[in-house]
């Protein structure tokens, strides 16, 4: 019988241990919540933290039940956002007053409470919903910035790929060993950035004659009529200066592999262009940061989780 149950706590462990490895090193897995969780203590507007969660590959967590509340206080808990308290994903910015969380449930639902005298709609301008370290809940402007917890739920069939990822667009590449994601949504440079990061990545950076082929060859699987502009953004810039280009891991183009323009790149067209990318031929241009252009996240293998931000 103990041998038995011995097993049967083996198993557990096991178990728990592949359903950890599952999803994203940087979360934490709750048995409670059947999920991964994970607190972001920069705070961010409520847009910016809904986005964020959901390139995490999770969602920004509402809580929607007496488990998911009480694990959201337990990781706010003797962090600086046990006194601010975090976004939850309850909001009504698709009609006023009408709150729901990022995944449709009502805050009726909820088995929350309302601080005393909230909800207020101060201003007319309170339509996110945030709750602090005694459960207790307030709205407040989507603009003020908040930290925030991401929750992924537990489904069947979540694959982690080679790419370290469950995202099944990034794909590994046998002659780099590294993995890309060509995204066609486009951003402006900084954005692009933060995908990148939030998803593991970071903005592509060209290693070599060979990489360089890899990217271009992504770039012309996608039709000029599909894209903004026939460039994309790479993780390389000059800093707001001109003409020091340096790739987003700090090194100078030359060191890094490839530092290939476009002939007559880079022009700076005013009023001055400050962020690096790349046209369809595989050569570099100097482009507007504020353009939103699409992009390519680069992940490598070995590292897998090293890159996330924390
Ligand atoms: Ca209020
Ligand atoms: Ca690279
Ligand atoms: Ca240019």
């Amino acid at each position: 019988m103990d041998f038995i149950l011995f097993l049967l706590s083996l198993l557990t462990v096991l178990f728990n241990g592949i359903d950890c490895r599952l999803f994203r090193s940087d979360y934490q897995f709750y048995q409670e919540v059947d999920g991964w969780v994970k607190l972001h203590q920069v705070p961010a507007p409520w847009e910016d933290a809904r986005l964020r969660c959901e390139l995490e590959g999770a969602i920004l967590a509402s809580p929607h039940t007496r488990n998911l509340e009480s694990i959201m206080r337990r990781v706010m808990a003797n962090t600086h956002s046990e006194a601010s308290g975090v976004f939850t994903g309850v909001h009504a910015t698709f009609s006023k007053g009408d709150f729901y969380s990022v995944d449709g449930i009502p805050l009726s639902k909820m088995p929350v409470q309302w601080m005393p005298s909230e909800p207020d709609n101060q201003n007319n301008a309170e339509s996110c919903i945030v709750m602090v370290a005694n459960g207790t809940i307030a709205d407040v402007s989507c603009y003020d910035v908040y930290p925030y917890v991401c929750f992924k739920k537990r489904t069947k069939n979540m694959i982690m790929n080679v790419c370290g990822t469950t995202d099944p667009e990034y794909k590994l590449n046998e002659q780099t060993g590294h993995c890309y994601k060509f995204h066609l949504t486009p951003r402006n440079w900084t954005r692009a950035f933060m995908v990148c990061s939030a998803e593991g990545a970071h903005l592509a950076i060209i290693n070599s004659d060979e990489e360089a082929g890899v990217l271009k060859e992504l770039h012309g699987r996608h039709k000029a009529d599909d894209l903004p502009y026939d460039t994309i953004f790479l993780g390389f810039q000059d800093w707001g200066e001109n003409g020091v280009w340096t790739t987003i891991h700090g090194q100078s183009l030359a060191d890094s592999g490839y530092a290939k323009f476009q002939p007559g790149q880079p022009d700076n067209a005013s009023p001055g262009e400050n962020c690096g990318s790349m046209f369809r031929n595989g050569y570099f241009n100097d482009a507007w940061c504020y353009v939103k252009l699409a992009f390519i996240c680069e992940k490598t293998v070995d590292s897998l989780m090293d890159d996330m931000d924390v």
